[in-house]
């Protein structure tokens, strides 16, 4: 998601922030109510064409636009009184404050200039295919030329065995596929057929490979520890686990920032890779004033997993989970998730079993958490 950041904005809060930190006001309120109306009050002089201050908050000379000349200092302390006296200057000449306290890295200038490149090479290469209802995007058995990303449209993912062909899955308005045989050299997986009319974006086997191949090294050189350390996925062979690494994506979330909303259509799983992650629930059988609130229920660390439950039952999901601090997770599409964790199922059913006892002490046996109608 973009958020456009209107223009003066940032340079608004910053002088406010600065004058704060100088003056350190007990009352940060009224300092605001104050140091806003003064600016718009000088910028009302400024545009009315009387003469401008030449001081900042708290008195200290600068340079301004129009006249480039210094107030004499002076020599007033930082002070309350200062405060009251002086109008903030309004322009964007203000002294600078430095909003980059990072240290330059020139490897993470390197890397991002690389991503850069690849972006730009993956888009020139990209290019867009429309389908109409029951057209066959990939046949099962026949080799690898294309990856697709979905811009619209239903996609059924049917697999053949033993002669008989079952739908396992299917894409709705989002996801991408087609990458099974271009990474391991393996005939097409399963058929995927457009159920309405839709657009792909497709990309060739050469730059995929050239592109994605390398990326997965990399990832295998950051996750392979973690992945291995992982309680849930060490029933898994090694092979398999590297499978889950060249599928992962990483994603970042803000202290408070939601990441599973209860309720919601389910179509992808979490690990845990820093920080903590909350899980809340809203209980149906409390009075209506009740109802809203969520409880805390769980909280999940680094290793752990959430997000399984409405994939393995089908459902939507059952509590909403939070970001406590900055938080990254390791996240893995529906299909994914199917297609590798097979063989932990077992597991986390077990521990869905343990939800479902909890729930009872915690809410009485009226509410049955996996009964599509809560
Ligand atoms: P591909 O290049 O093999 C078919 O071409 C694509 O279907 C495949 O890459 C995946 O992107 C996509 N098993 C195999 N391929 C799947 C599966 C899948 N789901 C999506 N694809 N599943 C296991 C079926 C036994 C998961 C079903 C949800
Ligand atoms: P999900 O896909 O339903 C919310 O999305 C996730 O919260 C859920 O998968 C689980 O991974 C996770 N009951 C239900 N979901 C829970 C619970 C839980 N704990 C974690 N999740 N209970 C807590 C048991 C300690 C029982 C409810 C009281």
């Amino acid at each position: 998601m973009s958020i456009e950041i209107p223009p003066g904005l940032t340079e608004l809060l910053q002088g406010y922030t600065v004058e704060v930190l100088r003056h350190r006001p007990s009352d940060l309120l009224g300092f605001a109510a104050d140091y806003f109306a003064r600016l718009r009050d000088a910028r009302d002089q400024e545009a009315a064409g009387g003469g401008r201050r030449v001081v900042s908050f708290d008195g200290e000379p600068m340079q301004t636009e129009s006249n480039g000349e210094e107030e004499p200092d002076r020599g007033d302390e930082d002070s309350d009184s200062d405060f009251e006296r002086e109008s903030p200057v309004v322009n964007r000449y203000n002294r600078r404050v430095s909003v980059c306290a990072e240290a330059f890295n020139p490897d993470e200038e390197e890397e991002d200039t690389e991503q850069r490149e690849q972006l730009s090479q993956v888009l020139d290469a990209m290019f867009e295919r429309k389908v109409k209802p029951q057209e066959h995007v990939i046949d099962q058995g026949d080799d690898g030329d294309n990856f697709y990303v979905i811009e619209r449209g239903l996609y059924d993912i049917v697999v053949a065995k033993d002669n008989q062909s079952r739908c396992v899955g299917r894409y709705d308005n989002h996801g991408s596929f087609g990458e099974l045989a271009l990474m391991y050299n393996t005939p097409r997986a399963a058929t995927i057929v457009a159920t309405t009319e839709g657009a792909l974006w497709g990309l060739d086997r050469v730059t995929f490979r050239r592109i994605i191949l390398k990326n997965n090294a990399k990832k295998r050189k950051t996750y392979e520890l973690f992945i291995e350390s992982v309680p849930l996925l060490k029933s898994l062979e090694a092979s398999e686990r590297m499978k889950i690494v060249d599928v992962i994506g990483e994603k970042v979330y803000q202290d408070g920032e939601r990441i599973i909303s209860q309720g919601d259509k389910a179509d992808c799983f979490y690990i845990v890779e820093s920080g903590e992650v909350k899980i809340l629930i809203k209980s149906k059988t409390m009075t209506s004033k009740e109802a809203n609130q969520e409880v805390e229920i769980a909280r999940c660390h680094r290793g752990q997993y959430f997000g399984e439950l409405a994939l393995v039952t089908n459902k939507p999901r059952a509590a909403s989970a939070y970001a406590v601090g900055e938080v990254k997770c390791l996240v893995m599409d529906v299909q994914a998730f199917e297609r590798l964790l097979g063989p932990c199922m077992d597991i986390m059913k077990r521990n869905i079993t343990h939800y479902e006892e909890q729930l009872v002490a915690m809410f009485g046996s009226s509410m049955d958490l996996l009964d599509p109608g809560n």
